[in-house]
């Protein structure tokens, strides 16, 4: 079970609708498929995608970074090297989600090896999450609008609303819009992704004292040290931390300092070996913890779903795992469904996701 190639192979697929949020945007999903191959045959497949605004990772950069630093330091390792190819990826400092996409391929060529899901190696607590869905700045009748459709189409029932604009009415309009329209058949929490200051979020938050939110998240910067930190101890709801806190460092230092009272585990960025560890200490600090998405593909979503449902923990609350819903197309041969509301892991080896040839093709930036 020998690492013998590592492949970075950069695609881009158009999104049929933009997602819009307080950071950025996100028309296309210019990622980055990474192969990882070993002398049994046998190969594991993971993507990478660029956050630029998030983690100022970029696609070229990711390529780059695999074929020129992290693909040399670990073939010839073992599958089962884990420890080693983490302690030898943490030497290069940044790059998230290219180290995280070289970690899951090797969990799922492990997996693949030992014909078990990965899943069953990293907890089996069960085989399934309940879906939450994304909804990205718009009006408010078309943030209900699809809502709607995700309740109807899905089955889905719980909504992460974008905030963070200015003004803040143009956000707290959508999330009253929103439980009006479905009144106590949905679940609704916020992400601002540091779109407002201290200030402007405990007014927002005032606002919205009688709609009933299950979560706030990452309103306003971290950095804002004391704002941020006045802000967490009056609200009432649990406050994510979000892109404040990728290492298990961040979460220690975010959460003891009072900057956050939950945690976003995103598998885009800490894979699975370092959301294990995440996972192992929001267990020991006792904190909420909500499988975050990272604007994935298909592939990053059944990352996404295949830790989650590792752990009772993670699997608890409803996971962010409908993005790729938006996508025009994707890589995998047999499409993820969501239904009833529920995103199920592959039965078989590894992840269970076999990549479209033709699509491969199709898509690939690189030739
Ligand atoms: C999220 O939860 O914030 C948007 C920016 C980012 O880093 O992730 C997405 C979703
Ligand atoms: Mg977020």
């Amino acid at each position: 079970m020998k690492i013998t190639r590592v492949e970075a192979i950069p695609f881009a697929i158009p999104y049929r609708k933009p997602l819009k949020f307080a950071s950025g945007e996100v028309h296309a999903a210019e990622h980055v498929l990474v192969r990882v191959h070993a002398d049994n045959g046998v190969v594991g497949v993971a993507e990478a995608p660029p956050r630029p605004f998030t983690y100022g990772e970029t696609q070229a950069g990711i390529v780059a970074v695999i074929d020129s630093l992290f693909a040399p330091q670990i073939v010839g390792l073992s599958l089962l090297d884990r420890e080693t190819v983490h302690t030898r990826l943490a030497r290069t400092i940044g790059n998230p989600t290219a180290k995280s996409a070289i970690d899951m391929a090797i969990w799922d060529a492990l997996g693949r090896s030992l014909d078990v899901s990965v899943t069953e190696l990293l907890g089996g607590y069960t085989d399934r999450m309940r879906v939450s869905h994304m909804l990205g700045f718009d009006d408010p009748a078309a943030m209900v609008g699809e809502a709607q459709r995700m309740r109807e189409t899905h089955g889905i029932t719980t909504f992460k609303v974008k905030v963070g604009r200015r003004p803040a009415s143009l956000d707290t309009a959508v999330v009253r819009a929103l439980r009006e329209h479905f009144g106590d058949d949905v679940d609704l929490y916020i992400d601002g992704n540091r779109g407002w200051t201290a200030a402007e979020s405990a007014r927002a938050m005032r606002e919205m004292a009688d709609l009933d939110l299950l979560f706030a998240e990452e309103l306003c910067p971290a950095d804002d040290v004391l704002g941020r930190r006045w802000l967490v101890r009056q609200i009432d709801v649990p406050f994510i931390a979000d892109e404040s806190a990728v290492t298990s460092a961040d979460v220690t230092r975010e959460i003891l300092g009072g900057s956050a009272t939950a945690i976003s585990i995103k598998t885009a960025r800490t894979g699975f070996t370092r959301s294990q560890r995440t996972h192992h200490l929001a267990e020991g600090l006792g904190l909420e913890v909500v499988m975050g998405n990272q604007i994935d593909g298909q592939l990053g979503s059944l990352c996404t779903v295949a830790f989650g449902s590792a752990y009772e923990l993670t699997s608890r609350r409803p996971g962010e795992l409908s993005n790729f819903l938006d996508m025009s197309d994707d890589l995998l041969t047999e499409p993820l469904r969501i239904t009833d509301g529920e995103l199920t892991v592959r039965p078989g080896a590894g992840l269970g996701a076999e990549i479209d040839p033709d699509k491969l093709r199709r898509y690939r930036q690189d030739h």
